[in-house]
């Protein structure tokens, strides 16, 4: 019998754990993980995750997920705009077709078979936020061509907490992944992907290999951050990869982050956190700057990680 344990991103981490605690240990690492991400697609409050998140810059939230076990059963949706909760329809696509990745009305087709009803996740505060940037960033809103990239470590912005509000906005993922009594892990994430994208693009999180990855004998890994920077290494892949050839769960991230340094000019915006878990429960979080944090609950402990190593050491570039 294993012990116990999920990992999940960003502070919104923590009480999507505890949601999930005894489906872990009752039932499976998979179901925990799906878990997760419904309790955080669930909530309003959560800026990017499901229900009303940060939408695209025609005023339209989008969602992408993805849920994993092996390389050979793993499903995924992106583009979702008539469903709250994508990673329902990625596990239905997971477990009942012979393909992996679903896009758009193609997805949200499938999701009456997992009986879903549709509901439009674009809420009143998705629409007032969208309002109030493209009031505030009116040549972007308006030019697809001009890059807008939202501040980094945004995820961990509250509004009643005059800390963070200097690392304002805007994007966030629920990555999570798991390890249960039989000794299985299983990953997922969720997302409304990068804030403010331009409509049609779609980041790391729901391709697999890239926010997500799972080898049942290597280690899982989730990515969340600049999808693009992810995508451009095949984060997730790389750092079970990088486990599977002997890497210790922190080396293996930071290899992937390192990577990601040498073939891009990094900007103080940028941010990229990852967290990795092996089949025997060996756990780490690594960031390219502080300001990621990753929740962890076990037996013993529930609470909050900062990444144990990072590649820069200030939240943003100086
Ligand atoms: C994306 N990687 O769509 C996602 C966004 C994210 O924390 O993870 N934000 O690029």
């Amino acid at each position: 019998m294993n012990t116990p344990i999920i990992l999940s991103t960003w502070s919104f981490g923590q009480p999507a754990n505890q949601h999930a605690w005894q489906t872990l240990n009752q039932k499976s690492a998979l179901d925990a993980v799906e878990q997760v991400c419904i309790h955080c697609e669930d909530d309003p409050n959560i800026l990017t995750v499901g229900s009303g998140g940060y939408p695209d810059r025609s005023g339209q939230v989008s969602l992408d997920a993805a849920i994993m076990t092996a390389p050979n059963h793993a499903g995924s949706v992106c583009y979702v705009r008539q469903f709250k909760n994508p990673i329902q329809i990625a596990r239905y696509v997971m477990e009942n077709t012979h393909h992996i990745l679903f896009a758009g009305q193609g997805a949200e087709s499938l999701a009456k078979y997992a009986h879903l009803q549709p509901e439009n996740p674009t809420t009143q505060k998705s629409t007032d936020m969208w309002q109030k940037w493209i009031s505030e960033h009116p040549e972007a809103a308006k030019d697809n061509a001009i890059s807008y990239m939202p501040a980094a470590n945004m995820e961990e912005v509250r509004p009643d907490d005059p800390e963070t509000l200097p690392h304002n906005q805007f994007h966030d993922t629920v990555g999570t992944i798991a390890l249960d009594t039989q000794g299985k892990l299983a990953g997922a994430c969720s997302t409304s992907g990068l804030a403010y994208k331009v409509p049609g693009r779609v980041g790391d999180s729901p391709i697999i290999g890239q926010g997500l990855y799972v080898d049942p004998k290597h280690g899982a890994a989730v990515a969340t951050g600049d999808g693009e920077l992810v995508m451009a290494v095949c984060g997730a892949f790389l750092a079970v990869e990088n486990m599977r050839n002997g890497k210790s769960p922190l080396d293996a991230a930071i290899a992937v982050l390192e990577r990601i340094v040498e073939t891009h000019d990094i900007h103080q915006e940028h941010q990229v956190g990852i967290i990795t878990l092996t089949p025997t429960g060996e756990y780490a979080c690594a960031a390219l700057r502080p300001g990621f944090r990753a929740a962890i609950k076990t037996n013993d402990m529930d609470q909050m990680l900062e990444p144990m190593k990072t590649i820069f050491d200030n939240k943003v570039n100086e």
